[in-house]
């Protein structure tokens, strides 16, 4: 049976200081962006933050037939990417550093 949506979860992390800046410029985040990310197969997508360390949650769904590895081709992932690069651990890219995470416990 094939598999419909799988969940992904990852670590990235803040700048010292910056997260009311983080929050609000997600408060506002493009249409553009957000559309991006649909298009790409994502929804349902969380990011929770640790307040005292700057640690940065995120948890989002894909559908099966995603096309997330093609996000940073698109220029406005780029361009967002660079926006966030003052607020955030980035590789040189300017894409933030992104520590991947493996599921050890389900409840359904
Ligand atoms: C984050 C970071 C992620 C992006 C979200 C929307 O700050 O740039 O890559 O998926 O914003």
């Amino acid at each position: 049976r094939p598999l419909l949506m799988e969940e992904v979860a990852f670590l990235m992390r803040l700048k010292p200081g910056t997260a009311q800046e983080y929050e609000r410029r997600h408060a506002e985040l493009w249409p553009e962006l957000a559309a991006a990310l649909s298009t790409a197969g994502i929804h349902d997508y969380s990011i929770y933050l640790e307040p005292g360390t700057g640690w940065l949650f995120g948890v989002q769904k894909r559908h099966a037939g995603h096309t997330t590895n093609q996000l940073p081709t698109l220029p406005i992932m780029r361009k967002w990417w660079q926006y966030m690069a003052d607020l955030m651990e980035t590789n040189p890219d300017d894409s933030p550093v992104v520590q991947p995470l493996q599921r050890v416990f389900h409840h359904d």
